[in-house]
């Protein structure tokens, strides 16, 4: 069986987490925090990594490609080419504009640490850009990409809360306050997956805490 590896509070792990799901792929999970990864299996050490019976493959984009051409039968992508190419086009443009983007900011935001305002200032004129350029991809008709779902949406669902929160903590405003994310975010949270994903992060967060812990501790 397939074995995804991370941890459920990682937007990144929840990415293929709801890919897995809305296919209906049968998959393990093995709870891996950043810092215990399988070198051979994620080079970077990063989370998350697939294990399957051929082999392991880090990079959630490209573990939601081979799901897709490996398990066909629930499709999240398109048939017609021009159609699946422009759910990659906003798949990439949520991980490399917007999520490694706003990750800048995360330090501060989420973790109790410090962010220079010098570099407060570039990300939020980066941000301003690149949201700007978010909205003329992003449909919302009620699916990111359309009226189906797809790739995008698992990767949307994931990454568009933190961008909203990360800008509101760091800048008192949400950056995405003029998108109608908060109308998708309650749209898509009626399904089965990402009810299942919330959950299972909501549970993650005191076993991170307990991780962190025992780390000061070691
Ligand atoms: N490009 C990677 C990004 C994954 C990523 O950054 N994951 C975070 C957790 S949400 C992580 O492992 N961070 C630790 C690090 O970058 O060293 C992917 O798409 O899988």
């Amino acid at each position: 069986m397939l074995k995804l590896c991370g941890f459920a509070g990682s937007n990144y792990h929840n990415k293929v987490k709801l890919a897995l799901l809305e296919k209906g792929i049968p998959f393990e999970e093995q709870l891996t925090w950043v810092g215990e990864t399988d070198p051979a299996s994620s080079p970077l050490g990063k989370v998350p990594y697939l294990v399957t019976e051929q082999g392991p493959l880090s990079e959630s984009t490209i573990i939601l490609e081979y799901l897709e051409q490996q398990y066909p039968s629930h499709r999240l992508l398109p048939s017609n080419a021009y159609e699946a190419a422009k759910v990659r086009e906003l798949v990439q443009f949520l991980d490399l504009h917007l999520e490694l983007v706003a990750r800048n900011l995360y330090p501060e935001a989420f973790f109790g640490g410090k962010v220079s305002d010098s570099a407060k200032e570039k990300v939020s004129k980066q941000l301003e850009k690149n949201i700007a350029g978010f909205a003329k991809l992003a449909q919302f008709t009620p699916f990111v990409a359309g009226d189906a779902f797809t790739l995008a949406d698992c990767t949307a669902i994931t990454h568009l809360p933190l961008v909203s929160a990360a800008t509101k903590k760091i800048y008192g405003r949400d950056y995405l306050a003029d998108l109608p994310v908060k109308e998708y975010m309650a749209k898509v949270g009626e399904r089965a997956s990402v009810q299942r994903v919330n959950e299972d992060r909501k549970a993650n967060g005191p076993l991170f805490m307990e991780y962190i812990k025992s780390k000061q501790k070691a």
